[in-house]
């Protein structure tokens, strides 16, 4: 086992011996056993789409096969396999919001589902223009949700969210065809376009790409965020801990994983049930502590304080510690190893939805019909297995951070409210953060988000462009696995100002927020494009007129690919610290990374070095402000 991953995150290095001694196999072992990676795959040059190959061609120009069977080049292979990984992170992302827009069509105020932010109801029933004069809230809920839904599988228009973004940007994807239709079909007519025999482009096929994956943003994820916000609470500023400290050993141990809070929400509600913390105290425990991981954990803790135990590259380890009496799962970035390593110890893995079924896992169906009573059965059979815990097994790394956490856009603008002259200025905009942008006093801001990925040392990326972007005055707001690094590492907490240039300290001390913002789960990005856009619109300019920049430093998933795309297309450069599997197609690389600009105004740029990154990051800032004149 490589312990040079593990350098950076001593709690896992601790436990990665303990895996030894139980004889688990983890991430780490398979790995090494992986050996080299596949230099066709790596590079993006093995198409398997038909059955005539799988073709590779030689990643050397002139040197071997250039052509499949077909007479496909390296430049339509490698845009093909990218187009299909944005397909596939727009679909995963769009489905979850269909989810949330399903049990928002089933709410009702005396069921287990209830509209819980009516103002945010109102709000968006206003925005898309349903009426809501002396109607029922859940009459007027039921009516956004079928709207919602409605916009996966519309014949004609285009995404609403889009006219939320900047004008000059909405002109220009009208003008490029990029308005994104509805979302189905967006992915479908971008998985026909990768079918054999069809787009032999790599130009169009990255257009195609392109509109898809706003789609996502401004379609699916957007969609996610906003509902969920309505049918759940718009989180607000609260505290937590997190890493995997946060288990407890005389507690039912809970690990909640996964991402959809329609399911996530009713196991919190479960969990806090008299009758359930009654059978935790019966068979001998002190009661239920429920922890989360990946983004179902960011959308409990963002609305509910529930404790972090870690990021993806951490779910392993929480089983390891051999205090965990069930990992309940529902959907997306759960290992299936789980299955195996839990058969090392008394934790019951249990998977829920049919969309993620997995081999060796006990599965319980949720059924959103009967959500409430549904999780009981689930939190109960966790109650259970209380009693077959095998304490010689048990070790709990202590370390854990607090963090603040629940950043909405409606809890940050709160906060800038407070340094609002009331005589001179307006509430409830982002103008006093705009202002400090173009004061100088921060020099930009950044979002910095994804996963975590074994080709980079865990969390070291995420951390160390963190750091040194607050250390010059660059705000920091944060999703996803990032998010929790951040966490661990101490970033969320008011402390952390000391760590930030003289700027963003004082703006930490004036509105009462640490340096790095947790905004949520990777879906909740398009709150991200919220902020970011509400200041073009503030200033009468365009998202790629500003200094911002997205950053994806140890990302692995297809989601990540449909995100950074749509976050290019939305006009915010994007910085990946893990190289994407493009580098086969000199074209298609020179396009993501060069020409794409010239197109929507901005670019990714990989860089796996993080110092090196950062300071690609901070320069490209300044630039954007010399061409600003701030
Ligand atoms: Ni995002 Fe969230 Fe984490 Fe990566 Fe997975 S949990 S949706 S894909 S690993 S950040």
């Amino acid at each position: 086992m490589s312990h040079e991953v593990l350098e950076f995150d001593v709690v896992s290095a601790s436990l990665t011996e303990k895996a030894k001694t139980d004889g688990a196999e983890l991430i780490w072992d398979r790995q090494q056993a992986m050996k080299a990676k596949c230099g066709f795959g790596d590079k993006g040059l093995c198409c398997r789409i038909c059955a005539m190959g799988p073709c590779r061609i030689s990643p050397v120009e002139g040197k071997g096969a250039q052509r499949g069977l077909c007479g496909a080049t390296a430049d339509v292979i490698v845009s093909r396999n990218f187009a299909r990984m944005v397909a596939a992170g727009t679909s995963a992302h769009s489905d979850h919001a269909r989810e949330i827009a399903t049990v928002m069509h089933m709410s009702n105020k005396d069921g287990n589902y209830k509209v819980k932010d009516v103002g945010k109801l109102l709000n968006l029933a206003k925005e898309w223009g349903v009426e809501t004069e002396g109607r029922e809230n859940d009459d007027i809920a039921h009516e956004v949700a079928e709207i919602a839904l409605n916009e996966f599988g519309k014949p004609f228009g285009t995404q609403r969210f889009i006219t939320r973004a900047p004008e000059p940007r909405q002109k220009l994807w009208k003008e490029k065809n990029f308005e994104p239709r509805a979302i189905d079909r967006e992915v479908v007519t971008l998985m026909h376009s990768t079918h054999i025999g069809c787009t032999g482009d790599a130009d169009s096929m990255l257009e195609m790409s392109m509109r898809t994956s706003l789609a996502d943003g401004w379609g699916g994820s957007m969609i996610g965020t906003e509902l969920s916000d309505i049918m759940f609470g718009t989180p607000t500023a609260r505290g937590t801990e997190a890493n995997l400290g946060v288990i407890e050993e005389n507690m039912v141990n809970i690990l909640l994983h996964g991402h959809n809070p329609s399911f996530s929400e009713m196991v919190v509600l479960a969990a806090e049930e008299p009758e359930m913390i009654a059978m935790a105290k019966e068979v001998g425990a002190d009661g239920i502590n429920l922890v989360g991981m990946c983004c179902t954990g960011n959308e409990v803790t963002m609305r509910h304080g529930v404790k972090i135990a870690g990021n993806f590259y951490q779910q392993e380890l929480a089983v390891l510690t051999g205090a965990m009496e069930a990992v309940i799962v529902d959907v997306q970035c759960i290992f299936p190893a789980l299955a195996r390593l839990s058969d090392c110890y008394h934790t019951k893995f249990i998977t829920t939805s049919p969309k993620a079924k997995i081999t060796g896992s006990t599965y319980i169906e949720f059924s959103e019909e009967h959500a409430l009573e549904s999780t009981k059965t689930i939190v109960r059979e966790a109650i259970m297995n209380y009693a077959n815990r095998d304490r010689s097994k048990v070790l709990i790394p202590q370390a854990k951070s607090k963090a603040l956490v629940g950043y909405s856009v409606e809890t940050v603008i709160q906060h800038l409210d407070k340094v609002v002259n009331s005589h001179t200025d307006v509430f409830n905009t982002v103008k006093p953060l705009s202002d400090v942008i173009w004061a100088g006093v921060l020099r930009g801001a950044a979002g910095i988000v994804g996963c975590n990925n074994p080709q980079v040392k865990h969390d070291k990326s995420h951390v160390t462009i963190m750091k040194e972007l607050i250390k010059n005055d660059v705000i920091v707001v944060t999703t996803g696995c990032a998010a929790q690094a951040a966490a661990k590492a101490g970033l969320m907490t008011m402390e952390a100002k000391e760590l930030c240039g003289r700027g963003l300290k004082e703006v930490c001390e004036r509105v009462g927020i640490p340096p790095v913002l947790h905004m949520g789960s990777c879906v909740d990005i398009s709150r991200i494009l919220d902020i970011v856009g509400r200041v073009a619109i503030e200033r009468g300019l365009d998202n790629s007129d500003l200094p911002v920049v997205g950053v994806a430093p140890e990302w692995m998933s297809e989601k990540a690919v449909a995100i950074g795309t749509y976050v290019v297309t939305s006009g915010i450069d994007t910085y990946l610290g893990v190289t994407p599997q493009v580098l086969g197609s000199e074209h298609f690389t020179d396009m993501l990374t060069n020409t794409i600009e010239e197109k929507v105004g901005a670019r990714f740029t990989f860089e796996e070095d993080p110092v090196v990154c950062a300071q690609l990051i901070l320069d490209r800032m300044e630039e954007k402000r010399d061409r600003l004149g701030i």
